[in-house]
């Protein structure tokens, strides 16, 4: 007998619940005028919005203008399907995680990133990293159980490699920004290449970032995680610490 599992219908949430009614903005490349609120309203129709308001139009630029609409969508999603993935160990606040290093490795945990390849984004890997972190949480740098060295952005594999060997790194923090012809994907994939030619695959946590990079698509790739867009230093620096906890663990 099969039992199917119950299901949990969600539809958004406006003025009252399962209404549909859904908030969008986007930008339309003509100048603020009553045609241009007109096009936003049919753009927001033929994405097949119903009760469709146009509740803000603002000029952005001379040649732009951006709004914001209202419309109810009849589309839903069944809860009960959705899987994503979770962290499976608690969360500690940065005194109490610096103080679990302490006491259960007994030295700092060192950790080299950079942004790879010829992308010159360095604000997400920064962001991880530097010393004033992101959205109110310290970078790695701040932790005193931390040793980090941010090497910025366009980073060569070899180099990152080299100095994740000199910096004797538990972690390489590998960020990439730029995703046209899925580079991101490639250069992530030869980082890895190269790191198991030299024998450092399986030895170091591998850690892949960016806006574009989800958990799942990173490990697909071979990476021990991966973390995209939102995430914080503390995110990170839990994770490195159960994972280095989980390895030496493992036989
Ligand atoms: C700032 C910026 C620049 C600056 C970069 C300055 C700098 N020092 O970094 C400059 C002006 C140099 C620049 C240049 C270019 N840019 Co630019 N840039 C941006 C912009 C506006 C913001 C990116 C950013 O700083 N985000 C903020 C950070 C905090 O977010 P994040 O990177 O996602 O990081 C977070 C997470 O992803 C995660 N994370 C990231 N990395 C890692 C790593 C690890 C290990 C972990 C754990 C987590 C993690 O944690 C962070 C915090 O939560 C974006 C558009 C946008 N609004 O996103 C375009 C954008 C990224 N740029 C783009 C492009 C095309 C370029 C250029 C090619 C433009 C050109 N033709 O010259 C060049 C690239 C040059 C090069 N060689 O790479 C495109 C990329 C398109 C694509 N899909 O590939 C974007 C999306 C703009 C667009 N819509 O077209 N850019």
């Amino acid at each position: 007998m099969t039992t199917e599992k119950a299901r949990e219908i969600l539809r958004p949430y406006g003025d009252l619940k399962d209404d549909g009614v859904v908030q969008l903005s986007f930008v339309l490349p003509v100048p603020v005028s009553p045609r241009a609120k007109e096009a936003a309203l049919q753009f927001v129709k033929k994405l097949g919005f119903t009760n469709v308001l146009i509740a803000c139009m603002e000029k952005a630029g001379e040649q732009n203008s951006f709004f914001v609409a209202y419309g109810r969508s009849g589309m839903y999603i069944d809860f009960a399907t959705i899987e994503a993935h979770e962290p499976a160990h608690p969360k500690h606040g940065f005194d109490e995680l610096n103080a679990l290093i302490t006491r259960d490795l007994g030295r700092k945990i060192s950790v080299v990133g950079g942004c790879i390849g010829t992308d010159a984004h360095a604000v997400g890997i920064d962001a991880i990293m530097n010393m004033k972190g992101y959205a109110g949480d310290y970078g790695l740098e701040r932790y005193p159980a931390f040793h980090a060295v941010n090497l910025g952005a366009q980073v060569e594999f070899g180099f990152m490699l080299d100095q994740a060997v000199a910096e004797n790194a538990d972690a390489v923090l590998v960020s990439k920004v730029v995703t046209q012809r899925d580079i991101h994907k490639e250069d992530a994939r030869n980082l890895l290449e190269l790191a198991k030619q030299r024998g450092l695959f399986g030895k170091m946590i591998f850690l892949f970032g960016g806006p574009r990079v989800d958990h799942k698509t990173a490990v697909e790739l071979g990476y021990d995680a991966g973390f995209g867009p939102g995430t914080k230093p503390s995110d990170v620096a839990n994770f490195i610490y159960y994972r280095m906890l989980e390895k030496r663990a493992l036989p």
